[in-house]
């Protein structure tokens, strides 16, 4: 089954919207299988933000996620992947559509309120990078047969 990396960041914690982005992602059908709450270091944000070295908005970013604690969690379902980002909507929450997480929650790209993996690579890489094996649960949902059949 697919699996995806979300982030809850600093400003969805201070903001206490953790429950509100997580009750979405439980809602639409999708499937938490791990989950921690936890300060980001230096050397995390850099190799997580790796790809955005030298851009403008670069050290604000690495500034913003290692600023206050985020909930980073591992989510499964058929597609998770593409779900997911469906669900948050666009990177500028000004261009998101109505009814996703930025759209509805946020109103600038640098207080976007959330992360999530962009595909089957950066997925793999971002579970990798954020948790050990051990803390990824495989546990079945009774509902699992009412929600992907
Ligand atoms: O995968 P996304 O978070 O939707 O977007 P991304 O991987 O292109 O960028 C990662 C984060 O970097 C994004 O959530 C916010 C920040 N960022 C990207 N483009 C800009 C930006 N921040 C600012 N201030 N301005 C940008 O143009």
């Amino acid at each position: 089954m697919e699996q995806t990396f979300v982030l809850i960041k600093p400003d969805g914690v201070q903001r206490g919207l953790m429950g509100e982005i997580i009750s979405r992602l439980e809602k639409r059908g999708l499937k938490l299988v791990a989950a921690k709450f936890m300060r980001v270091s230096q050397e995390l944000a850099e190799t997580h933000y790796g790809a955005h070295k030298g851009k403008p908005f670069y050290n604000g970013l690495i500034k913003y996620i290692t600023s206050a604690p985020v909930m980073a969690m591992i989510w499964e379902g058929p597609g998770a992947i593409a779900l997911v980002r469906q669900t948050m909507g666009a990177t500028n929450p000004a261009e998101a559509d109505p009814g996703t997480i930025r759209h509805d929650l946020a109103i600038v790209t640098s207080r976007n309120l959330t992360h999530a993996s962009d595909g089957p690579e950066s997925a793999a890489a971002e579970i990798a990078l954020w948790f050990s094996s051990d803390e990824v649960l495989s546990w079945d949902r009774s509902v699992e047969d009412w929600i992907t059949g």
